[in-house]
This record gives C-alpha cells, structure tokens and sequence, in this order.
C-alpha cells in the first residue's frame, strides 16, 4: 500500500539525475516512496502518468506529476522548506549554476563513459538511446571524442576544486550541502560508478574535490519505501490534483488558462505532452489531462529547457 501523503519517485538505481534527488531526500530527512522504471522504452506504467515524457526520474504527489529534476527539487523545497536544498541567499544562483552542472558538465560525462564502455552495452540500449538523444549511438565516435571530453571534465572538476579551496568550506556553497553540491556531484557520481579508472585519473589531482564527494555521497538517501508501479498508479487515480494559482498574466506568448498546449523538452527526449493549462509562472508550467482510468492528473514542466506551444 502506497502513502498517498508522500512523494513517490520513478527512477533507476543507475540514474545519476535521479541520484541529485535521493541526495535531497537525505538532505532534507523526508520520507520517500520508490518505483523502480525500466532503464529503456518501453515505461507503460510510466508515460500514462507523464503523457508521454519518458526520462527519469519523475516525481509523483498524488495526482501531480513532475518531470525533470530541476523543476522537482524546486517542488521539493517548495512543499517542504525545512532544510531547504537552495539557501535564501541563493536563489537564481543555485539554478543558474545546477543548469551547467545538468548540459554542460553532463554532456562531457556521456562520452567520456560511453567511449570507454560502450562496446559492452546492449543493443536494444543503443537503439533505445538513438531514438532518446535523435542521434546514432556511434560508440566508435565517442571513443574518439572521449580524451577531448576528458579534457573538458578535468577543467569543471578544477572549478569544484578551486570554489572548495578559495572558500575553505566543506561543500560549494557554504558550511552546509545544497542544490548545486548535489547538481555538480552527481557528474561525480556518475563517472566514478560507470568507469573508474577515468574518475581516479581526473580526479586524483583535486583532493579536495574528492573529499567534497565523498561528503556527499554520506548524505544519503533518507527513509524510503519500495512500492509497485501499480500502487503509485492507484494513487494517482485517487488523489486530486493540488489546487494551483492560475496562470500568468504576463505569458510572453500570450497563453492563456484552458489553452491546449504542447510542452517538449528541448534538448533530448523530446516526446511533446499535451494537456490543458491551468497553471504557470516564470519557472513552471502545469497541463491538466485525463485519462479514462486515470482520472485527471497535472503534469508539471520547469519553463528553462523546455518549449511550450499552443496546440
Ligand atoms: N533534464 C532532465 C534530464 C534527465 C535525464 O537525462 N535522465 C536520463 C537518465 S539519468 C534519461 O532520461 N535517460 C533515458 C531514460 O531513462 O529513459 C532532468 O533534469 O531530469
């Protein structure tokens, strides 16, 4: 039996932008519900609940859906702000900095681990990320690519190093962890676990940096619960989705409540959701949709690398 009070996170153990939101669930000491997906397409316990968004994590709280973890952990701080993830001072700066630890520093990890292991994964993998990323899966061009990238990954290791040794601190923003720890370490977590020999290369020089991880690492992942996909779906169908502000005024687009929109990410993983709208602001964007088993669910977006479009 699922706790509809709780939030229930969709994701894989060997998901490092999942990985950003089991850390805030430690950081913050909140109690969580776990649905394992499947690492590939197809997610049909998934995509009904998103309209279609397929990457993970997702983020379930009752009958509303999050998708992606910049908008998530948002959430997270917003429902919970005990122990919040981004510090008053803060705000605007940890997004600014957790956007380059998300594209900039990600999409070097990618190639430096991919180069190396590529040739080991499934085909059905490959396939699976060609359709994801709208690109061929050429581990052979990774592989060329990968010392260039290592080059690229060593100099924003060098930046956690040089904030860590400039301020003395234990973690990058201060005395205590935060978002952009978590953004930034979950680079960390991803090269050490899929390829160490890259990770002690690039970062044995910054001691620093490697404690600062390991710091992190022991924040943990807080109390969870492992539950079925089917029981999150019951919840969903038997919550009503929270009660939103309404939409604002000043959408540049002019988009207006009850407008038919389509939301796409803009990088990768660009399958459009399309709903209602019934919410919005500068950092968010919230479509209402049914489904004849589901009910109504809102399905939420962070505004920042994502389009929304009437129709
Ligand atoms: N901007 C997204 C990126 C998420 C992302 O790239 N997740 C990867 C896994 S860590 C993914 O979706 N891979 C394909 C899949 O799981 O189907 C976020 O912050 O949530």
């Amino acid at each position: 039996m699922a706790d509809a009070s709780l939030p229930i996170l969709h994701h894989y153990p060997s998901s490092p932008f999942s990985e950003k939101v089991r850390l805030a669930f430690g950081l913050k000491g909140l109690a969580w519900q776990s649905v394992d997906i499947p690492v590939m397409m197809p997610k049909p316990d998934l995509t009904p609940l998103t309209g279609g968004y397929r990457r993970t994590p997702v983020l379930q709280i009752g009958a509303d859906i999050y998708c992606d973890t910049q908008l998530i952990l948002r959430e997270l701080d917003r429902r919970w702000p005990e122990r919040p993830l981004v510090k008053p001072e803060h705000k605007g700066l940890a997004w600014m900095v957790s956007m380059w630890a998300d594209r900039q520093f990600f999409q070097a990890s990618v190639p430096v681990i991919f180069g190396a292991i590529g040739y080991n994964i499934p085909d059905a993998f490959k396939r699976d990320r060609e359709q994801l990323m709208g690109r061929p899966f050429d581990v052979e061009q990774m592989k060329q690519a990968a010392p260039l990238l290592r080059d690229q990954w060593r100099s924003q290791a060098a930046w956690v190093e040089e904030q860590l040794a400039a301020t003395g601190r234990d973690f990058l923003a201060g005395k205590e962890p935060g978002l952009v720890d978590l953004a930034a370490h979950m680079n960390f977590w991803f090269l050490r676990g899929a390829y160490r020999p890259a990770y002690d290369q690039l970062v044995a020089p910054f001691a620093r940096a490697e404690a600062w991880a390991e710091r992190v690492d022991a924040i943990g992942h807080g109390p969870v619960t492992q539950i079925e996909a089917a029981a999150a779906v019951d919840v969903a169908r038997q919550s009503m989705p929270e009660a939103r502000s309404g939409v604002d005024p000043r959408e540049p687009q002019g988009l207006r409540a009850g407008d038919f929109v389509t939301v796409t990410a803009d990088d990768y993983g660009r399958d459009p959701v399309y709903g209602k709208l019934v919410a919005s602001d500068p950092y968010q964007i919230s479509l209402q949709r049914s489904a004849d088993d589901l009910g109504d669910v809102v399905v939420h977006f962070p505004r920042v690398g994502y389009t929304a479009r009437r129709g």
